[in-house]
C-alpha cells in the first residue's frame, strides 16, 4: 500500500550535517567573503523546531561546499526582523537574497526594494501570498497542502468509528499552517465521522504544543487523535498526554509532519502513529539555483521537494540511516 521510496526520495538531497550556530538575531557571515564568488543573504525564520535546525545546517554546509559567502540572519519568528535583514542585504549589495518567509503576506514593499536594486530573490521552504510573481525568481520547497492530504488520508484509512481530532496548528499566517490545515480538512471531509473538534496554534514549538494540548485535555471531553502540523508540537503533546495519565499512541493517536530524528524515534517507539515527511535538506538545491540565477540562466518558477510518509514499522527501518 505505502510505497518504499524513502531512500530514493531522500538521497538526492542529503548533505553532511555538522554543528554550527544558528545565529542570535544578528547577521553572521561565513567563508570570509569570497571576493569573486557569489554572496547570498539568507533571512531564516528562526530556530523554532528540529526541522529548522536541520534546515539551517543544510544551508550553511552547502553554502560552504559551493564556495558561496553566506550572510545568515535568524529572524526569531518575527516578520519585522526578516524585513530588516533583507533591507540590510540590499544595502550590502549581495548577489542573491534567499529567505523563508515566516508568514505569507506583507512582503511586497521590501521585495520591490530588492527588485529596484536588481537583486534577485529566491523563496525557500515557505511561499508568499502576492499578486506579483515578478518579485521572486523561484520558490523551492514542499507542497504543504499535499502533506496535509497525506495526513488526512492515513486517518481516513485507519479510522474505525467516530473520531474526534484536535489540531495543533503551526505559526498563524504561515504557509505550512494554512496549507497543512487545508489539505487535511479537505481529505477528512469524505468521512463525516471524523471531526476536528478543536484547533489552535502551538507556533511550531515543543512548548507551544505542550501548552495547547494541556488546555485541550482539560476542555475537550473526548480526544481520539492529535493532528500536529509538526513533530515538535506532537512531541510537546506527548508530554501533556503522559502527564494527564494517558498513553500517547494508544489512548490518543498522534499524526505529525516533518519526520525529524526525535519525531521518528517517537514513531518507532509507538508514541506517534504516523508521520508525513517534510525535508529540510534544501541547501544543495538552493545553492544550485542561486548560481543559475546569478548567471542569468532560466530556473523553474517552482521546485517541489520529494517526500514520503512513515508508519511505525517504516520508521524503525529508516531510523538507523536517517540524516536529520
Ligand atoms: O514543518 C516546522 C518548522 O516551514 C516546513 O517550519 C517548515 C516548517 C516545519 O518550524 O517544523
Amino acid at each position: 500500500m505505502l510505497k518504499k521510496i524513502t531512500a530514493a526520495a531522500g538521497v538526492v538531497l542529503l548533505s553532511v550535517l555538522t554543528a554550527c550556530g544558528s545565529g542570535d538575531g544578528g547577521t553572521s557571515s561565513t567563508n570570509g567573503g569570497a571576493k569573486d564568488g557569489l554572496t547570498m543573504g539568507f533571512a531564516q525564520v528562526g530556530a523554532e523546531s528540529g526541522w529548522r535546525t536541520a534546515n539551517t545546517k543544510s544551508i550553511q554546509d552547502e553554502a560552504k561546499a559551493a564556495g558561496i559567502d553566506l550572510k545568515f540572519s535568524d529572524g526569531q519568528q518575527k516578520q519585522e526582523n526578516q524585513i530588516k535583514a533583507i533591507r540590510s542585504f540590499i544595502q550590502q549589495k549581495v548577489d542573491v537574497i534567499a529567505f523563508s518567509p515566516v508568514v505569507e503576506t506583507g512582503w511586497d514593499a521590501v521585495l520591490e526594494e530588492a527588485k529596484a536594486a536588481n537583486i534577485p530573490v529566491i523563496l525557500t521552504d515557505r511561499a508568499i501570498d502576492s499578486d506579483d510573481d515578478s518579485l521572486y525568481k523561484t520558490f523551492l520547497g514542499s507542497d504543504f497542502v499535499e502533506e496535509g492530504r497525506k495526513a488526512g488520508k492515513w486517518l481516513v484509512e485507519n479510522a474505525g468509528g467516530p473520531v474526534d481530532v484536535v489540531e495543533l496548528q503551526g505559526t498563524t499566517g504561515s504557509a505550512p499552517a494554512n496549507d497543512r490545515k487545508k489539505g487535511f480538512a479537505e481529505t477528512i471531509a469524505s468521512k463525516p465521522e471524523i471531526k476536528v473538534v478543536a484547533s489552535q496554534t502551538g507556533d511550531f514549538t515543543r512548548s507551544g504544543g505542550k501548552q495547547v494540548m494541556e488546555a485541550f485535555l482539560k476542555s475537550v471531553p473526548k480526544i481520539d487523535v492529535v493532528y500536529a502540523h509538526n513533530d515538535d508540537m506532537g512531541l510537546g503533546a506527548i508530554e501533556a498526554i503522559k502527564a494527564a495519565g494517558k498513553v500517547p499512541g494508544k489512548d490518543i493517536k498522534i499524526i505529525t509532519v516533518d519526520a525529524v530524528k526525535d519525531g521518528m524515534t517517537a514513531l518507532a517507539g509507538g508514541e506517534i502513529n504516523y508521520i508525513v515527511e517534510c525535508s529540510p535538506l534544501l541547501g544543495k538545491q538552493l545553492m544550485e539555483l542561486a548560481k543559475k540565477v546569478k548567471a542569468g540562466q532560466d530556473v523553474p518558477k517552482r521546485v517541489v521537494t520529494e517526500e514520503t510518509t512513515f508508519t511505525q514499522e517504516q520508521a524503525k527501518a529508516a531510523l538507523p540511516t536517517r540524516q536529520y
